[in-house]
This record gives C-alpha cells, sequence and structure tokens, in this order.
C-alpha cells in the first residue's frame, strides 16, 4: 500500500463463475485485499495472478474476512458450499439468485449460525461490473445496518439499491425486472420472426424496434399511478376494448408470415378475459389485478 493510500475492506469471495470472477476482480482493481474459494480450484488461478489469496475450503475463506459474499449457481450451491463452514460473527452477503421463499430462509440460516445477512439481486451481466457507466446495479434487502457499513465496498463492482429490511425483497425486484425483460425479449423475437423471411434488413428494423421499446417504457409509470390511485378510467388513451378488437390483426399477421402465435396469444387471452369482465373503457392496469386473482383495486 502507498503511504496515502485508505485501507480497503478485505472481501472474502465464494464462488468464481463468470459474474464471481467479474466481482472480486472488480475488488481486487480497487484496492480491496481479497480472499477468493471455488469449488474447482483451477478457476482461481487466474485471480491468483492479479493479486487475490486463493483458500484451499470454504471454511477457510470465510475465516479469513469479516465480509462475505457469495455467489454460487443457485441456493442448493450455498447449502452445498456453507456446510459446517463456521459463520460466526460474519457479514454474510448472498448475491445469488434465488425466490423470494429462499432468501428468507437463507436469512434465518445465517442469523442461526450467528452471522448477520443480506441478500442481493444483481441486474448486471459479468461485463457491466466494475464498470461504474454500464448502468449495473444490485438490489440488496436485509439488514439495513449491514447495508450501510458495507455501501462503500459492495458500491465497487456495481451501483447499489436498498430495497428493505425484509431479505426477500431484493430477489423480489431481481425476478420482478427480469420477469418483464423476459417479456421484452419474447415481444422482440415474435418482431424479428414476422419479418424473417422478408427482404428487411433486421440491423435497421432493429433501430426501429429499440426506439419503439424506449418510447413505449413510460407505460410502467403509467400503470404504477393507477394501480396506487385505483382510477383506471380517467386520460386512457388506449381502451381495452379497442385493442381487443385489434388482436385478430395481430394473429392474422402471425399466421400470414407463417409465424407461431404462441408468444402473443397468452397475453391476448388475458386482456379478452379482462374486457368480458367490464374493463372495455380502461386501458391495461386490470390486468394486474386479474393476474393477481384479486379483487380489482381500481375505484367503483
Ligand atoms: N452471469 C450472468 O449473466 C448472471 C447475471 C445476473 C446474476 N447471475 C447469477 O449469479 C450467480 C452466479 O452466476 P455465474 O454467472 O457466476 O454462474 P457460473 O459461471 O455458472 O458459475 C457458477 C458458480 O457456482 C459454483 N457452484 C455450482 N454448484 C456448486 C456446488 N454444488 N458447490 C459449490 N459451488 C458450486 C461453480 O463452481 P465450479 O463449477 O466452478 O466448481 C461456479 O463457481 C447465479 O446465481 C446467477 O443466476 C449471473
Amino acid at each position: 500500500m502507498t503511504p496515502n493510500a485508505v485501507e480497503q475492506t478485505s472481501v472474502t469471495m465464494l464462488g468464481l463463475g463468470a459474474m464471481g470472477a467479474a466481482l472480486a476482480r472488480a475488488w481486487l482493481v480497487a484496492g480491496h485485499p481479497v480472499t477468493v474459494w471455488n469449488r474447482t480450484p483451477t478457476r482461481a488461478t487466474v485471480l491468483a495472478g492479479e493479486g487475490a489469496r486463493v483458500a484451499a475450503s470454504a471454511a477457510e475463506a470465510v475465516a479469513a474476512n469479516t465480509l462475505v459474499v457469495v455467489c454460487l449457481l443457485h441456493d442448493t450451491s450455498v447449502d452445498e458450499a456453507m456446510a459446517g463452514v463456521d459463520l460466526t460473527g460474519r457479514d454474510l452477503v448472498n448475491l445469488t439468485t434465488g425466490t423470494p421463499a429462499q432468501a428468507r430462509a437463507r436469512a434465518a440460516w445465517a442469523h442461526e449460525r450467528g452471522a448477520r445477512y443480506l441478500d442481493g439481486g444483481i441486474m448486471a451481466v459479468p461485463p457491466m461490473i466494475g464498470v461504474p457507466d454500464a448502468g449495473g446495479f444490485v438490489f440488496y434487502s436485509g439488514s439495513r445496518e449491514l447495508f450501510d457499513r458495507h455501501r462503500e465496498t459492495l458500491g465497487v463492482p456495481a451501483g447499489t439499491t436498498f430495497v428493505g429490511e425484509d431479505p426477500g425483497f431484493a430477489a423480489l425486484y431481481d425476478v420482478a425486472l427480469l420477469s418483464a425483460m423476459y417479456g421484452m425479449f419474447a415481444g422482440i423475437t415474435h418482431a424479428f420472426a414476422l419479418i424473417r423471411e422478408e427482404d428487411i434488413d433486421p440491423a435497421a428494423f432493429a433501430a426501429l424496434l429499440a426506439d419503439w421499446l424506449v418510447a413505449m417504457a413510460p407505460t410502467a409509470h403509467q400503470t404504477a399511478d393507477r394501480l396506487r390511485s385505483g382510477d383506471y378510467t380517467t386520460d386512457v388513451v388506449s381502451t381495452l376494448g379497442m385493442q381487443v378488437a385489434g388482436t385478430p390483426t395481430f394473429l392474422r399477421t402471425a399466421e400470414q408470415q407463417g409465424v407461431s402465435a404462441e408468444l402473443l396469444s397468452p397475453y391476448f387471452a388475458l386482456m379478452r378475459r379482462c374486457l368480458a369482465e367490464g374493463a372495455g373503457e380502461e386501458d391495461l392496469a386490470g390486468l394486474v389485478d386479474l393476474l393477481t386473482r384479486r379483487t380489482p383495486s381500481r375505484a367503483s
């Protein structure tokens, strides 16, 4: 360390897959001492060359530092990797993707073992890690005190967004945003399928498609406003009735282009069901209530 350098928090990183390795590297580059462990030891070799200390076991890695970050394949791998490891006094930050229920159970599991716990949901792919302008961030939930204590260190690989003391919330936000992403991927897939057999340049089409998706993104705010206020009808621009009337055009076009409508059909079926329940003058916010099978929160 240079004489003026501030001592950086030491980090233990369990799991050196594509994401774990990227996280460890970001901390190393920022000057944090990093101890790493991976089930398959050869994966640690490159990071050792970059300054990481390699532990021979998960237990040794956990014993090395108070702050222990875990990024493994899934919840079961966390169980397997941490079996019998002493977590007393550790600050455990679990960035392994899982369900909200798994996160809550993992928090209880960590507390029983004398550890503090934060769960995280990574909204980034490995090349975005350690690149401040890339827009990646991590949702955190669980102990607010633990988050505040390590906020600076956790902010090195990607932005941080704390979403509540319920340890399941980071996973819930993560899965909710990724679910929206898959809806978008489904739409993109269908759109390209429609033009696939035509003399249309996919790159030129992609530019139009991307701009259109960005233009439609504020729908998320409009839906939030309606769900919050219960007002599903004021200033509706595109009524559900009008939209359902248009669905045969989409289905016929798919058929004429030789494209399966399997990605569109379930959403159209939900729209028709909402219409049948009398929501013709509304926009699409009522579909949220149908999905949750609860009484619409719309004002009567
Ligand atoms: N990569 C991505 O794009 C996404 C971005 C958003 C967040 N995800 C989640 O991050 C977790 C780790 O993902 P990853 O990309 O690092 O995954 P892999 O490269 O496949 O590495 C998996 C690591 O898990 C280890 N592992 C698997 N099973 C076990 C086990 N039973 N015991 C101990 N370790 C285990 C594996 O070890 P090895 O195969 O090298 O021995 C890797 O270290 C994940 O939750 C994503 O959903 C990534």
